[in-house]
């Protein structure tokens, strides 16, 4: 297949680049480093290093011989993006070029409009320049499982079928998400299901929970591969925050009462689910919408698994309520449907303790690299 990336350079588009350009397809990662550049504004720099893409590429490509081909620019702008899709063709197109922080998108009004149109005009953009250039390509979108919210009944997948009034229909799931960014992942939602339904676009929406780790296949290759690892409150997911604050001998920073539950996955699932929703496209004019997780846990689980981990290790590891800088359910009900990835052939990386302690040992390697000031949550939704 022809693959192009948008958001190549990112946590999840990067692993993504390497993982399909290893499997055999002609991969184009695009970027325009805008996570890059909210990180230096916002002094949340990753763990480690990243090369910039064209020197990550130009070291995958040492190591494994197979070409990662780069686009530096910006989604948003359409002349660009159309260029790109015009002349490469993709036969698949994974769209994660978006701004993907919630308490950055609660800022204030500058970063919640910065997210509201980047977001909408990155998606926006690639579906007319896929039906004017591409219209058989297969759109796969990364929604997000914070669409749904936290419902007190069962969270379908991306469908529910409704009985009123004695007649029946079958819509998108209610949607009532807990932060601007998450909100602007239902409006992608919406624009992609109007184009699926009007020109007949061929669409995968993948609603994913948050994701940890840092090992893949190919970023293990060379420390300089590895993806983007953010700890800080800005863009670092809670398990890869425990993780650093846990080598750190910082307290665990578990918001509120700490009963907040998501579906969370593995790095390398993200990979697996990308490329099994691409070897698997949905019809023409079929919006397909996939819940992409693997477990659920509360904050709580987490932080006491990292905790208990931690110890095994050596590592003093505590645990500290905050008071919770966001505003979302402390303690809910949760039972969210996820049978469509498993069917398609999903094999799980579960939260084990042995993952949960190898990637305290990876992040262990870093650790005069960890910057205290970074951790405590600067954003208060409220
Ligand atoms: N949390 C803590 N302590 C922390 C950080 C977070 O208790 O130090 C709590 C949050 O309050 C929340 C839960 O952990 O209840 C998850 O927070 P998160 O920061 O890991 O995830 P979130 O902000 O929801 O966003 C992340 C990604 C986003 C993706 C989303 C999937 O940044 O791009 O869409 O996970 S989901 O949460 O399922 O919507």
């Amino acid at each position: 297949m022809r693959a192009l990336i948008l958001g190549g350079d990112g946590y999840l588009g990067w692993p993504t680049a390497m993982a399909f350009c290893r499997a055999g397809h002609e991969v184009c990662a695009v970027d325009n480093y805008l996570r890059r550049k909210i990180a230096r504004d916002t002094h949340s720099d990753a763990l480690m290093a990243n090369p910039l893409l064209p020197e990550r590429a130009a070291l995958f490509e040492r190591l494994t011989g197979a070409k990662i081909e780069v686009a530096i620019g910006d989604c948003c702008d359409f002349a660009f993006l159309s260029g790109l899709v015009g002349k490469f063709a993709p036969d698949v197109l994974v769209h994660y070029a978006e701004q993907p922080s919630a308490p950055y998108s609660m800022m204030g009004y500058d970063k919640a409009h910065a997210t509201l149109s980047n977001n909408l005009t990155a998606t926006f953009n690639t579906i007319w320049a896929v039906m004017q250039h591409a219209p058989d390509c297969h759109i796969i979108k990364l929604g997000t499982m914070g669409e749904y919210g936290t419902p007190n009944i069962d969270i379908e997948e991306g469908w529910i079928d409704i009985e009123h009034k004695g007649r029946s229909d079958r819509f998108l799931f209610p949607r009532q998400a807990g932060s601007l960014y998450h909100t602007t992942k239902v409006l992608d939602t919406d624009l992609l299901w109007f184009y699926v339904r009007i020109h007949g676009l061929r669409v995968t929406d993948l609603m994913q929970g948050p994701v940890y780790g840092l090992s893949t296949d190919e970023a293990d290759l060379d420390l300089r591969l590895l993806p983007n690892f953010h700890y800080d409150d800005i863009f670092g997911t809670v398990v890869n925050r425990f993780l650093v604050q846990a080598v750190a001998r910082i307290p665990l920073t578990v918001y509120g009462r700490g009963g907040q539950k998501r579906g969370y996955l593995n790095l390398r699932d993200t990979l697996q689910c990308v490329a099994l929703a691409a070897a698997h496209p949905p019809a023409k004019g079929e919006l397909r919408i996939l819940n992409q997780f693997t477990e659920t846990f509360s904050v709580n689980e987490l932080a006491e698994r990292v905790q208990r981990v931690g110890r095994s290790l050596n590592l003093a590891v505590e645990i500290q309520h905050l008071d919770n800088p966001r505003k979302e359910m402390e303690e809910h009900y949760y039972n969210p449907a996820h049978h469509g990835l498993a069917e398609l052939g999903l094999k799980p990386h579960l939260m084990t303790d042995d993952v949960v302690a190898a990637m305290l040992e990876r992040v262990f390697e870093y650790r005069d690299r960890i910057v205290a000031d970074r951790i405590m949550p600067r954003v208060r939704w409220r």
